[in-house]
This record gives structure tokens, C-alpha cells and sequence, in this order.
């Protein structure tokens, strides 16, 4: 990938004015419920957001930006209109709590915000803890006569230059999904922005520009700011903007726009596999996957449904994007894939040293894009000799292939075996009892550790001795009889990230 940048860069300014001013101003950007904007248009919006910013709300480059609300087409014009203006983007997760919000902008030290009127509650509660947070504007008002965003971009010049930042000038802080505690941010230049676009997008999928991008991810997940906004924008594409894409509304939003590529996570892929015929009455050609592990089972149960071979990536926050993945017709069953090119990477032991093929170990990745935590003292832990270190259990086979184990907390070493919790979960998650469960080990006298599982039963079925007993020999039938749970707890739900990752640290305290 081309991936030389010159000194002065504004993404903003490649992803967006670039299409207008080589005349594609007309081609299609963004559909939402009753909105098509072009290229043209979504320019119109920022740059009026962004004269509204450097303007009466006194934004000056390099401030911070919070930016609240679901995805919809308001949310992106406000993000490229901060970005244009030399501002941070710092994208919150929806529906997040005042509390979540005010932490937030006093880590990011957050000076203006741009919210959507369904958060105006939280935004402003926020505002009361962290009084830094000054000047605030809200869009998508439904009231009338008010304090709103368009009011003020109404009257606001529609011609805006972008700022010329540095290639290496932040340009948004993300926001990692807290599966381990405390939320980190995360700084990426506009040079890493591009960076992204040129690697994965280019060699792995290879989408052109009459595509119709769709997905579930919040914007504020750098998984989705990337497949759903990014990378459409990258090749002159377009994109679908669904404010509640859970499996059911994705199929139905796929259909509708006609989406021909979508990125959501394995579980979505599940539930809407139970929908193959929909999906297959539709364009749809390319379905990515990430944020979890894809295991075979829900690889071949969306082919069996759609015809679609999953792409599956996994990428981080600190990384920004997917930095391991292959292409449809290179699949592994079980595999990621293989380094994204631009990207290196490999297998380290405790002291950081590559093991050989087969052995278990920590991924390690360097690339053009990679961790920056800000102001964080994990940033050593994650960083080692200019690697990065993802925290996940993988190991690459003879033939190159990556292939997830767990995340290197959720390894279990019992009685001298080493047994990945993701794998007992996939042996539990067969038996038709069981709608979803969560393994880790606990301490124990005798064996250091034991597995024990937190399992949700289908509607029906009731927990007890028998049902315990039925689940240890179903996963002895299944995997190596040491791996089986010796303890079983039935839950009536995990705790989950708002990226609906499992919080296994949670599982650990008893509350
Ligand atoms: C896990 C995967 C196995 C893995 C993300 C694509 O998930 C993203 O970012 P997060 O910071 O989490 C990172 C961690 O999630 N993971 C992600 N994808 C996979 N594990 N297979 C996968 N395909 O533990 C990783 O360290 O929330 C994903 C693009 C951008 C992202 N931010």
C-alpha cells in the first residue's frame, strides 16, 4: 500500500472536499430514513458546522469535540465538520449515562460538544460535573425555536477551507470498549486515518465505488467510524445510516437500501442467518465480521444461509482497525488470516521472544497505525520494542495462518493444562439448553484454577444438579474431558460492553 503522506494532511479534507472538487459532488454519500445526501450535500453540512465551531462556539484547532447521538447523517457531518476545523473527534457510545459522558470529557479534557437532542439530558448532567465542557450545541431538535445546531448553521457560511493540520495532528481519540476496566483513550493522526484506508479496504475488500455500505456499530467504535463511514468515503461510495441496527433491523436495512457490503459482529451474523432467504433476495456481496472471535460454526451456518463467505478481521482501538484478516477466497475455518499487508505480525512468549509455528503465545503487530493511549501508564504494557501487544492468546500455524485462542486474561491454567475459555464456552453453546454462557477460571486449592461457567438457559429449561451434571458430559463428549466446567452457575444474563463484548472481570467479584 501507498502509504508516504506529506507533511500537511487533513483527512477530512481527502475523504470529503477531494470527491467535489474532482467533480463527483453528485455522487450518492449517505442514505438514512428519509435522507439522501451527496457528496456535495454532506460538504455543505460540515462546513457550515465547521464555521459554526471556529465561529460562536470558539474553536480553536486541536480542542476537543465530543460527539453524542446513534448513527445517522447529522452525527458524520458533525464529525467531519469538527475535523476540518483542526478539532478532535471524541465519539461517545449511545446512550451513554451523564456520569459515562462526564468521565469521559475529563479524560479527553473536552472543551465543545455537538450532540443529538436524544441526549441532551446526559449531555447537560455532564456538563454540571465537568465544567470545562463550555460551549454545547444540539441537532436533530424536534422543538421549535431553539438553541439548535441548524439554526445556527442556517446563518453560517457554507465555504470552509480546511484547517491545514499536520499529518501527524490528532484528529479523534477512541475510546477503548472497557472489557478490562477503566476506559483508555486512544489518539490517531489524520495520517493514520488515511493509513487505514489504504491497507485493509485495498487488499482484503476490495469494494468499489457503486457499493452500499451498511452496518451495526456505533460510530464511536473505530470498527464502525471505519467500515461504515471511512471506507465508503475512501473509494467514493456510499453508506447506510441505521440508528438501531440490531440483527433484525440490519437484515431489514439491507434489503431495503439494497446494502451490497456490511460489517457487524459474529453474533448479528447468528440471529440473521435465521433470515438466509431475505439475504439472499438482496445484492448483498461482502459481509465482514469483527470484535470477537468468528468461530466455524457461525462461518458456515451464514454460507449455508446466504452463499456469503464471512470476512473476518480482528483489529483494536489502539490499532485503530483491522491488522489480521483474509480474503473470501483464502479462508481458514477457526483462522483470522494472515497479516493485513502493511501490517506485521507474530507470536511472542513472556520475555517478547517469537515462538514457533503452533505454539501459543501473545500476538504482537506493528504497522503504520498503533497505540497511543493518552496520558495512560498502560501505555508501556501495551507498547514493547515498538510492538504492539493486543492482549490475545494466538497461534500461527505451519502455513501462516493467525489462529485466536482468547484473550490472554481469559487462558485457564488448571492442574498444569493451559484451557482457553472461548473454547469451552463454543463446547457449551451446542447443547440446545443453552442461549448463551461465560466461562473463567476461579482459584482452587488443589488445581490453581478450575473452569467454571456462567450459563443462561433457554426459556423452558430450568437449572439444578441434573441440568449440571447433563452440561459437564455434554463438553466431555465434545473437547478434552479435563477441559469440562467443574463448576456450573446458571445466570439470567452477562455483563456485556456497550460494544456487547463480555465483561469476564465482572464474572470474577461476586457482585
Ligand atoms: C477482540 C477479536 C478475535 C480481540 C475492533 C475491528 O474490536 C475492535 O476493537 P476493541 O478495542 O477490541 C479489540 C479486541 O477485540 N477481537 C476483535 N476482532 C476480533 N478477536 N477475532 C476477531 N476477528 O480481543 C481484540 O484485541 O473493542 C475491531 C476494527 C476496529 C476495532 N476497534
Amino acid at each position: 500500500p501507498e502509504l508516504q503522506f506529506p507533511e500537511r494532511l487533513n483527512c477530512a479534507a481527502e475523504l470529503l472536499d477531494r470527491h467535489v472538487r474532482e467533480g463527483r459532488g453528485d455522487r450518492l454519500c449517505i442514505q438514512a430514513e428519509g435522507v439522501r445526501w451527496s457528496y456535495a450535500d454532506l460538504q455543505d453540512r460540515a462546513n457550515r458546522i465547521a464555521s459554526v465551531l471556529t465561529g460562536a462556539m470558539g474553536l480553536v484547532p486541536g480542542n476537543r469535540v465530543l460527539l453524542c447521538g446513534p448513527n445517522n447523517p447529522m452525527l458524520v457531518a458533525c464529525w467531519f465538520g469538527v475535523v476540518k476545523a483542526g478539532g478532535i473527534a471524541v465519539a461517545a457510545m449511545p446512550l451513554l449515562r451523564a456520569k459515562e459522558l462526564s468521565t469521559i470529557a475529563d479524560i479527553a479534557k473536552i472543551s465543545h460538544a455537538l450532540c443529538d437532542d436524544a441526549q441532551r439530558a446526559e449531555v447537560l448532567g455532564a456538563q454540571q460535573k465537568s465544567p470545562a465542557l463550555q460551549s454545547i450545541r444540539f441537532f436533530n431538535v424536534r422543538a421549535e425555536g431553539d438553541d439548535s445546531l441548524e439554526a445556527l448553521m442556517a446563518q453560517a457560511s457554507p465555504h470552509f477551507d480546511a484547517v491545514e493540520t499536520a499529518a501527524t495532528d490528532t484528529c479523534l481519540l477512541g475510546f477503548t470498549s472497557g472489557t478490562t476496566g477503566v476506559p483508555k483513550a486512544t489518539m490517531h493522526f489524520h495520517r493514520d486515518v488515511m493509513a487505514i484506508c489504504a491497507c485493509w479496504p485495498q487488499s482484503i475488500l476490495r469494494a468499489h465505488a457503486d457499493d452500499v455500505f451498511v452496518g451495526s456499530p456505533p460510530i464511536a467504535f473505530t470498527f464502525g467510524l471505519g467500515g461504515q463511514v471511512l471506507f465508503p468515503m475512501s473509494i467514493g461510495a456510499s453508506m447506510v445510516l441505521l440508528e438501531k441496527a440490531g440483527p433484525a433491523q440490519l437484515a431489514d436495512g439491507i434489503e431495503r437500501f439494497g446494502a451490497t457490503v456490511v460489517f457487524t459482529a459474529p453474533t448479528s451474523y447468528r440471529v440473521m442467518a435465521q433470515q438466509g432467504e431475505l439475504i439472499r433476495s438482496t445484492p448483498l456481496r461482502k459481509c465482514v465480521s469483527a470484535g470477537e472471535a468468528l468461530t466455524a460454526s457461525t462461518r458456515a451456518l451464514w454460507k449455508d444461509a446466504t452463499g456469503i463467505e464471512i470476512i473476518d478481521g480482528i483489529g483494536s482501538t489502539e490499532m485503530l482497525h483491522i491488522f489480521i484478516s483474509h480474503r473470501e477466497e483464502d479462508t481458514r475455518p477457526g483462522a483470522t488470516g494472515k497479516a493485513v499487508p502493511g501490517y506485521h505480525a507474530k507470536v511472542v512468549d513472556e520475555q517478547g521472544n517469537e515462538v514457533p509455528p503452533g505454539t501459543v503465545g501473545r500476538l504482537a503487530v506493528l504497522g503504520p497505525t498503533g497505540c497511543r493511549y493518552l496520558a495512560d501508564s498502560r501505555q508501556t504494557q501495551y507498547v514493547q520494542h515498538g510492538w504492539n501487544l493486543t492482549g490475545d492468546a494466538y497461534l500461527m500455524d505451519a502455513d501462516g495462518y493467525f489462529i485466536y485462542q482468547a484473550r490472554t486474561d481469559d487462558m485457564i491454567i488448571s492442574a498444569g493444562y493451559n484451557i482457553a475459555a472461548p473454547e469451552v464456552e463454543d463446547a457449551l453453546m451446542a447443547h440446545a439448553a443453552v442461549a448463551e454462557c461465560a466461562v473463567i477460571g476461579v482459584p482452587d486449592s488443589e488445581r490453581g484454577q478450575i473452569v467454571k461457567a456462567f450459563v443462561v438457559l433457554r426459556s423452558g429449561h430450568a437449572g439444578g444438579e441434573a441440568m449440571v451434571k447433563e452440561l459437564q458430559d455434554f463438553v466431555k463428549r465434545t473437547v478434552a474431558p479435563y477441559k469440562y466446567p467443574r463448576a456450573i452457575a446458571f445466570v439470567d444474563q452477562l455483563p456485556r460492553t456497550a460494544t456487547g463484548k463480555l465483561q469476564r472481570f465482572r464474572l470474577h467479584s461476586p457482585a
